[in-house]
């Protein structure tokens, strides 16, 4: 059942909008209908997370709507399962055995095609969703190129709450950490509660070595990390 006619943010029962100002927003439009463009009748596709893939979700959706397409969206965060069910795609609750392709954003990439995710807080499912699929757009304009990881975005780090101190305090201990701190919420007392019930430590590095991906995955309390190295993609920008 479509529950509205998808044209744009703002619209549906719960007034759909991405919630701040979109930067690249023409660039990210221009993106997110080619991404759009991809799906074929009955596909099962991995959503992202962030502002990039929330367009691109709309965009599915009109595309859904005007061509009787089925389409299924495994997604990566509440936010953006709540725009795919708002605008008419068929919501996956666990990743499914077959993913076709997805797509998702990045806040860095460099020369190496190594990311930083996770200014959305959904590194977690981003990962799992990234891994399933058979192939991967990053939907990740100009602007998230860098020469060096790290330079404009900490590394977030989801955390068990109930171990927050102790993984803060082997975080700061990394050779090339300058920083740790907790997110906290902008609508909410208190930290960021992610998708998985846990909390999120940035960690500003000066350096990002080959070795701090699986460092920090060894750390105890660590669930998940930001740093995407590894991962086969094709870039659209
Ligand atoms: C979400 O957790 C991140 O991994 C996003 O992919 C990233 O923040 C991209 O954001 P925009 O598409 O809003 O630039």
């Amino acid at each position: 059942v479509t529950v509205f006619a998808p044209t744009a943010p703002g619209e549906g029962p719960l007034g759909l909008q991405w919630g701040a100002a979109i930067s690249n927003q023409a660039a990210k439009e221009a993106i997110a209908a080619s991404v759009a463009e991809r799906a074929a009748d009955g596909q099962v596709i991995g959503a992202g997370s962030g502002s990039t893939s929330f367009l691109t979700v709309l965009a599915l959706g009109r595309r859904a709507e005007a061509e009787g397409l089925q389409l299924t969206v495994v997604p990566t965060s509440i936010e953006i399962a709540l725009a795919a069910e708002a605008v008419g795609l068929h919501v996956a609750a666990v990743v499914p055995g077959l993913v076709h392709w997805c797509f998702d954003g990045a806040d860095e990439v460099d020369p190496d095609d190594r990311l930083i995710k996770g200014r959305g807080g959904a590194l977690l499912r981003e990962r799992v969703v990234f891994a399933a699929a058979e192939h991967r757009l990053l939907v990740a304009d100009d602007s998230k190129s860098v020469e060096r990881l790290g330079s404009g975005f900490p590394v977030p780090v989801e955390v068990d709450p109930s171990w927050v101190v102790r993984a803060h305090e082997a975080l700061g201990a990394f050779e090339h950490v300058a920083e740790v701190t907790l997110r906290l919420a902008g609508g909410k007392d208190g930290p960021v509660v992610t998708e998985g019930g846990n909390v999120l430590l940035d960690a500003t590095f000066t350096t990002i070595t080959a070795d701090d991906e699986a460092a920090l995955l060894a750390t105890p309390g660590v669930l998940g990390t930001g740093i995407f190295s590894g991962f086969d993609f094709e870039r659209l920008r």
